[in-house]
């Protein structure tokens, strides 16, 4: 008998990427899933099962983690192996708006986890995976951040996620279940929600490339963050609950960038060089160059002509309704103890993560080729 692995999350990037992964492992994967007006189920459908096959090994329940006695419910019928709380309001800007239920369903949510754990007496059965981040350090203290460096949240999420970390921690050396933080620094990949930085960026240079959008809006592009690719993180997931012992991770990749540079690379990814000018809000993003066979050989050659045309437009500008009350200015984590400990490493940069966001993107983009097609759709993402 394979294992039994419950993900809150499911319907998320990292949700998706882990069903798939731990499903490949032989594992029965029960999800809790909301309730929504639409199906939100896109990431997952190529694992789904009818309810009436036989012997399926991906099941979804519908929850939430602002409800205890339904999340006490799902785990005491599914009596799972391992618990992975992906689930939580993970924009950090839109934490400012909605801080009351951020800390709700992220940090009192995982509080209810442990709680219904330990009420249904599977302390010993069930190993607990708590999905910390690297906005914990905030106002950093130290340069890169590890294990060791004290905390300093400059948002409702972080702080939520503070009082989750530390809640897992004392669950853990209280009433001594197997329950680990990863410390996970900012993941992304094709699959990242559309408002997050990165995709928000690949989206767009795909939808200017193609000539149906003009110029992108963003934030602050002096931030620095250490991007790795979300594959590569739910594998360090997995890792850390196979641990004899519980611990807490860093998993991240040591490499930090720009917001800017990022939107360079991600330009490049299609044969355009973009050259930034101006301070603060002032500033914005030039076309200056395109090389001819890198965008014939990504965008498509029929589509070189017209964007010639632009070299010297403006395609990036800033609106300040993006900047955040507090930022976090740079973060890079130091992942020797993820690399010592549990053998982890990356195996995406951040060139290789880009390039596959951007075809991904420019793919879906493509309307006629997309309808054509019958739509995008990812068999297999670890193949
Ligand atoms: P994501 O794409 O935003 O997915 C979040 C998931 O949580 C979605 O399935 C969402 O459901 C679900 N959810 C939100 N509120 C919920 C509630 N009240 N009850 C039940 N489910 C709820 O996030 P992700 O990027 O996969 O990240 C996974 C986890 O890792 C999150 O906890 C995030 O905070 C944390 N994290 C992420 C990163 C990163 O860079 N990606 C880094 C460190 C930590 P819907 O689909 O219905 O919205
Ligand atoms: O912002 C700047 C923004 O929203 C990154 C979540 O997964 O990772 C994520 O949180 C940076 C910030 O991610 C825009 O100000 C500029 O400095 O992609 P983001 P995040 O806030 O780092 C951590 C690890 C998590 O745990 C979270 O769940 O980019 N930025 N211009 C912008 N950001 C956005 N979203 N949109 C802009 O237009």
């Amino acid at each position: 008998m394979g294992k039994v692995a419950l993900i809150t999350g499911v319907t998320g990037q990292d949700g998706a990427y882990l069903s798939e992964y731990l499903i490949k492992k032989g594992y029965t994967v029960h999800g809790i899933k909301r309730r929504s007006s639409m199906l939100n189920t896109d990431r997952i459908d190529h694992l789904y099962q009818d309810p009436h096959d036989e012997n399926r090994n991906m099941i979804l329940h519908y929850g939430d983690m602002t409800d205890s006695m339904n999340l006490t419910r799902i785990i005491g019928d599914v009596q799972p192996d391992e618990i992975y709380n992906l689930a939580a309001m993970s924009h950090v800007k839109v934490s400012f708006d909605t801080p009351e239920y951020t800390a709700n369903a992220d940090g009192i949510g995982t509080l209810r986890l442990l709680e219904a754990v330990r009420l249904l007496n599977l302390t010993e059965k069930s190993r607990i995976y708590q999905a910390s981040t690297s906005e914990l350090y905030g106002l950093v203290q130290e340069i890169p951040q590890k294990e060791t460096t004290p905390f300093y949240p400059r948002s409702p999420y972080a702080v939520a996620k503070l009082y989750a970390y530390w809640i897992t921690v004392n669950y853990r050396e209280a009433y001594g279940m197997h329950a680990s933080n990863g410390i996970l620094f900012n993941h992304e990949s094709p699959l990242r929600g559309e408002t997050f930085v990165t995709r928000k960026v690949t989206r767009a240079v795909s939808r200017i490339v193609l000539g149906l959008q003009k110029k992108v809006f963003m934030g602050n592009l002096s931030s620095k963050r250490d991007w790795g690719h979300a594959k590569d993180y739910v594998k360090a997931m997995y890792l850390i609950l196979q641990q004899d012992t519980p611990d807490d991770y860093v998993i991240s990749t040591g490499v930090t960038t720009t917001i800017r540079d990022f939107i360079k690379m991600s330009f490049a990814e299609a044969g355009i060089t973009v050259e930034f000018k101006g301070e603060g809000e002032k500033e914005e993003g030039f076309i200056s160059a395109v090389n001819e066979d890198i965008f014939s050989k990504v965008v498509g050659a029929e589509h070189l002509d017209i964007f010639k045309k632009r070299i010297g437009e403006s395609v990036v500008g800033i609106d300040p309704a993006y900047f955040r009350p507090t930022e976090v200015d740079i973060l890079i984590g130091d992942n020797t103890k993820a690399r010592t400990k549990l053998g982890w490493e990356p195996t995406y940069d951040l060139k290789s993560l880009c390039q596959d966001m951007m075809l991904h993107d420019i793919y879906l983009m493509k309307k006629e080729e997309y309808l054509k097609n019958g739509g995008y759709k990812i068999l297999n993402y670890f193949e």
